[in-house]
């Protein structure tokens, strides 16, 4: 199954009892949001794993009502955010009540270059759809597609938009790395805290990448980097190595393969390698009163080596005093405001989209707040950064 940080993110948005749960269910073929004319029945997002038809792997996110008066206005807000952060396509609900508050988010769309998809929804019901679907139409300057996710009607002219708005560019995470036909060696420790039975995702999907891609991906632990190199006939065009062997793995690089590392190469494939190769000169500012934020996307139980919260802390203050200010946040906690701060250092956001992780950056970018990622500012406190391709 593919992970759904991989995933097309759909987000169905409307007022209350505008069939958004129905909708999911609908689109899913399974029953999985509870859909009842009670108003606010869905009081947090939903989201759900599917194959879509011509587009692959999605995740379907049903949303509370944009109008619930159950829930307090901030509180619907930073939900409605939070589910804006992630979502790759929108699909709003119109029915016959009034428009502003679906309008206001499709504002709020167009700002975060959201793709839209406007529907109509309740065809069945609303007698004089088609006058008032063209009426919406003018008032949106946009197509909306007329749908009854009760009946059936409009769901496969529905399928066919999200299709369409599915950008078909690929992002490689290897690519300007190396070619077709060349050899490319990857350095992964399987330590104990590595998972049982199988390798962790940016591993398996570099892999499978190099493997479409036609080159020859070959694998070893650290400790076994020299018997492996011995049996190559030419040395590889391309040595990806775990940060945590760098010293081990640069010691003992052939001097025409080119070094990068897993995190750098996901630093630039889920992020902005640049801005966060920006974001890390900011340490020549850093000093003991600095105010620093660790972004953390899991929350998950800290681990012994917990890089966000023990070993990054443990090296900042090391090198910039006892009394440098961090704080940790995780999960869906990131600050709406950031500007308290001097750096954001955001982790790997392995179980993240980029969508989720474009939109973090951006409102950092947008506040002024410098802004990098553990594999970029480890591999710079370590002095690994000026030593690999990083672009
Ligand atoms: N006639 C008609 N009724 C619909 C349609 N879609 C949903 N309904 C009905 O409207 C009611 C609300 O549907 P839900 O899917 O729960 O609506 P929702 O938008 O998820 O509502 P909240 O979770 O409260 O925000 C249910 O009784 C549905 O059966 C539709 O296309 N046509
Ligand atoms: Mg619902």
């Amino acid at each position: 199954m593919s992970p759904s940080s991989e995933r097309v993110h759909i987000a169905i948005f409307g007022r209350c009892n505008s069939g958004k749960s129905t909708l999911v269910n609908r689109l899913t073929g399974q029953d999985v949001s509870i859909v009842s004319d009670i108003r606010g029945t869905t009081t947090d997002p939903v989201q759900k794993a599917m194959e879509l038809n011509g587009l692959g792997a999605a995740i379907i996110i049903d949303t509370p009502g944009l109008d619930d008066d159950t829930l307090l206005g901030y509180e619907r807000m930073t939900r409605t955010t939070k589910v804006l952060d992630k979502t790759d396509i929108a699909i709003v609900l119109f029915t016959d009540e009034d428009t502003d508050i679906e309008q206001r988010l499709i504002e709020e769309c167009r700002v975060r270059e959201i793709p839209i998809i406007a529907t109509l929804a309740h065809a069945d019901r609303i007698a004089n759809y088609p006058t008032l679907q063209a009426t919406l139409s003018t008032l949106l300057e946009r197509e909306v597609l007329a749908i009854s996710a009760l009946t059936g009607e409009g769901i496969d002219e529905l399928t066919k938009a999200i299709v369409a708005l599915h950008p078909t560019e690929e992002r490689l995470i290897t690519e300007g790395f190396c070619q077709a036909g060349d050899h490319v060696l990857l350095v992964m420790p399987q330590d104990k805290s590595a998972p049982k039975g199988r390798l962790i995702q940016p591993q398996i999907q570099t892999i499978r990448e190099l493997l479409d891609r036609g080159c020859t991906p070959i694998c070893c632990t650290p400790d076994r980097m020299t018997q492996t190199l011995a049996a190559l006939t030419t040395p590889p065009a391309l040595i990806i190595t775990d940060s945590q062997a760098f010293e081990e793995v640069y010691r003992q690089k052939p001097n025409i393969s080119v070094l990068t590392s897993f995190s750098i190469l996901f630093a630039r494939y889920k992020g902005d390698i640049t801005l966060f190769t920006e974001g890390v000169k900011t340490l020549e500012r850093i000093n003991a009163s600095s105010r620093i934020l660790i972004a953390e996307a899991c929350t998950h139980i800290p681990q012994n080596e917990d890089i966000g919260r023990v070993k990054l802390p443990r090296l900042l203050r090391k090198r910039f005093g006892e009394a440098l200010q961090i704080d940790v946040v995780g999960g869906s906690d990131y600050p709406t405001d950031l500007t308290p701060y001097d750096l954001v250092i955001h982790c790997g956001a392995c179980m993240f989209n980029r969508k989720h992780v474009l939109s973090r950056i951006e409102r950092a970018r947008q506040q002024g707040v410098a802004i990098t990622n553990y594999g970029i500012i480890l591999a710079a406190l370590t002095g690994i950064l000026p030593r690999v391709k990083t672009h």
